[in-house]
């Protein structure tokens, strides 16, 4: 038996798949057609090398989780990106891609990009985050602030950008690869395969370790399929002040004694992130009718 070796897929061209090695080697693989699940970006997988820049792609290995938008296997981080302005935060998007990933077992930081500019109410409002102790990070591609952090945040794993339109997350990941993916972007426009006839996800590596991948900007996301009764689990802001909630099964919604609705009232936890979840649990409640 031949022995295969392992890489990770970063990129798909016309049929071939770009393999990243162990010692950080680029090898160009096809397959034999054996595979039959789609192989994504961000995949582990096992292949037979032909020579030392070619190979066959023989299997891929078992899938951490998998991503649709972008779609994207094994990710880590995701980094969820709002601008202080232009365009003001869509804080109904942050909150979905939070649950998303937890979701996913994806570990979230949240970027508010554009710190040199001066803050809008709704950037204010973020500070909630980063007091109830979630992963924040203020940066900018004009002052340079935060993008280290941000660098060390992804070190040595697969990290996907998301967010709005606008709030500049092309312009990170150009900064934090120093313009590698602009390189790239270019060399494959020369050779008639721009940026605009190919729909693979590319994943660019890090000079410190990590890969990262770039997602066009949307704003509107459908929540996973969860039971509206798990959803606070989703919620790791929410989890020491459920303890007082009276009834054991409270959806913090219309019940008394709740731990939750006390901690909106004296500040503790945001309004608008309480009102995102009302909605978002009227949302699955909606659906669970709908199925029953
Ligand atoms: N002032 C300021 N402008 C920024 C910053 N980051 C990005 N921009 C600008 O914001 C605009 C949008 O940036 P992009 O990087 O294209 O935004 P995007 O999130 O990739 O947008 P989509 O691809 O449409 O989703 C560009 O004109 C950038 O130059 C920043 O830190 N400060
Ligand atoms: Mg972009
Ligand atoms: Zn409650």
């Amino acid at each position: 038996m031949p022995e295969f070796r392992r890489g990770l897929v970063i990129k798909n061209y016309s049929g071939f798949y770009y393999v990243q090695d162990e010692s950080g080697k680029i090898i160009e693989c096809k397959t034999r057609g054996k595979i039959k699940k789609q192989i994504l970006s961000g995949d582990n997988v096992e292949y037979t090398p032909l020579d030392s820049n070619r190979a066959i792609l023989e299997n891929i290995l078992p899938r951490k989780n998998e991503l649709t938008r972008p779609k994207v296997a094994n990710v880590g981080i995701v980094l969820i990106v709002m601008a202080n302005d232009k365009p003001v935060p869509n804080l109904p998007l942050l909150d979905r891609l939070l649950i998303l990933a937890y979701y996913n077992h994806i570990t979230p930081y949240i970027l508010l990009n554009k710190s040199d500019l001066a803050k809008s109410m709704k950037a204010e409002w973020m500070d909630y985050y980063e007091k109830a102790g979630f992963h924040f990070i203020r940066t900018s591609i004009k002052t340079g602030q935060g993008i280290h952090r941000v660098r060390s945040a992804i070190k040595d794993r697969i990290a996907v950008l998301a967010g709005p339109s606008g709030a500049g997350k092309s312009s990170l990941l150009s900064e934090l690869t120093e313009g590698q993916n602009i390189k790239t972007q270019e060399v494959s426009k020369k050779i008639g395969r721009g940026k605009h006839t190919t729909r693979h996800v590319e994943l660019y590596p890090l000079a410190e370790g990590g890969l990262i991948a770039d997602t066009p900007g949307f704003s509107i996301l459908d929540l996973p399929s969860i039971n509206s009764q798990d959803l606070t689990h989703y919620y790791p802001d929410f989890n020491d002040k459920m303890t007082k909630c009276r009834f054991g099964n409270c959806k913090h919604n219309k019940e008394a004694d709740c731990g939750i609705k006390e901690a909106v009232n004296n500040g503790e936890i945001a309004e608008f992130r309480y009102e995102n979840y009302l909605i978002f649990l009227e949302e699955l409640i909606a659906n669970e009718r709908c199925y029953k």
